[in-house]
């Protein structure tokens, strides 16, 4: 009576570790990254002196920066343009290369089977405008 007790506890323990570990291996980890742009105007600066007029710098970066993900993992990106133009949205490692429209959003799969770390960057305009993001694919 006891031996049986113990066994099924087991068998039960055991099927929980199996659906564990399968729920682990199939579950998409969904990311949601905002490409926002800033447009920034400083009427007048004094450094030292010096005036300076009219400051412009029109930045553009995704939020958030980083998506770290483990590997072996399926990854779903939602790139949501809030950019007034057209933007890009590269990862050379996984061969990703996407175009997303101003105002439009754009769903990419893929499996996480690269580990390292790599940069999501805007392939359609100069990289200095652009604060790169980064995918992180760990090992287990
Ligand atoms: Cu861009």
């Amino acid at each position: 009576m006891k031996m049986t007790k113990a066994l099924l506890v087991s068998f039960a323990f055991g099927l929980l570790l199996i659906g564990a570990a399968q729920a682990k291996d199939v579950k998409p980890q969904s990311f949601t990254v905002v490409i926002n742009a800033y447009d920034t105007t400083i009427p007048e600066l004094n450094v030292e002196g010096v005036t300076v007029k009219n400051i412009r710098a029109f930045n553009v970066l995704n939020e958030p920066e980083a998506l770290v993900v483990q590997k072996g993992t399926p990854v779903e990106i939602t790139i949501d343009n809030k950019s007034p133009i057209s933007e890009g949205f590269s990862i050379d490692a996984y061969g990703i290369q996407e175009v997303i429209k101003a105002g439009e959003t754009k769903t990419i799969k893929f499996k996480a089977d690269k580990a390292g770390a790599f940069t999501i960057w805007c392939q359609l305009h100069p990289k200095n405008i652009h604060l790169p993001g980064s995918l992180n694919v760990v090992e287990h």
